[in-house]
């Protein structure tokens, strides 16, 4: 599993580049995620097809709450076809929008076989109305790492908003080694899910974000 990195002190992210080779795209890279979203450029994206399958497993590994997603989910995005692999949480958000942050992100991490590409699509939390499929989830979080048991029914279709327009852009995963592989997709509507839900990660998982970096030469497309 790489070096042991964390999200404050010595292996902190200002550290994660210099804890390993294999990191140093967390350091010298210019195309890294988190990143504050703005000044998207409306542009003609493709709609996203979602089909997911219900079930899977959770498991505390120490830096989140991560659903392993059960096999045959799939994230049409244009002519690419992804397989959803899991899905884990952040608190706060990672990534900004004009700034501001959310409670939380949901990342649900896909992967296309050809290439080894990750689609991942990113979806802010706030607190309002209670989510049943976060509640259900929040009911089983484990609570010590390395634990992990089966889900049965519960589909991550639960945890989308009504619209699926969306930001993208070019990035990479927000954790070492933070490799620059990653076509995000941000929804631009967040969910809402319960203040009580949102204290069970929290209780776990106080502050699990990478700090934005800078979009240097990137530019972030807002579908319409
Ligand atoms: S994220 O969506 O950019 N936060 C990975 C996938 C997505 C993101 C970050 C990382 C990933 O696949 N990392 C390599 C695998 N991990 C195991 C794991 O999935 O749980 C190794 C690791 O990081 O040390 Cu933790
Ligand atoms: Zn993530």
């Amino acid at each position: 599993e790489g070096v042991h990195w964390s999200y404050e002190g010595q292996e902190g992210p200002e550290h994660w580049g210099s804890l390993s080779k294999e990191n140093s795209a967390c350091s010298a890279g210019s195309q890294q995620s988190p990143i504050d979203i703005r000044g998207a450029i409306k542009a003609d994206l493709p709609d996203l097809g979602l089909d997911w399958k219900s079930g899977g497993s959770i498991v505390n590994n120490g830096h989140t709450i991560q659903v392993k997603a059960a096999p045959g989910g799939t994230l049409k995005h244009g002519d690419k076809t992804y397989d959803l692999v899991q899905y884990h949480f952040h608190a706060p958000s990672e990534h900004l929008v004009d700034g501001k942050n959310f409670a939380m992100e949901v990342h649900f991490v896909h992967k296309h076989a050809e290439s080894g590409a990750l689609g991942v699509f990113g979806v802010f939390i706030t607190s309002g109305a209670t989510n049943e499929t976060f509640a259900e989830l929040a009911a089983k979080f484990p609570q010590k790492a390395g634990e992990e048991l089966a889900l049965d029914a519960v589909d991550p279709a639960g945890l989308l908003p009504r619209s699926l327009k969306y930001w993208a852009y070019e990035g990479s995963l927000t954790t070492p080694p933070c490799s620059e592989i990653v076509d995000w997709m941000v929804a631009m509507e967040p969910i809402e899910v319960a203040a009580a839900d949102i204290e069970k990660f929290t209780a776990l998982y106080s502050m699990n974000a990478r700090p934005a970096l800078s979009a240097n030469r990137r530019y972030v497309l807002s579908s319409s």
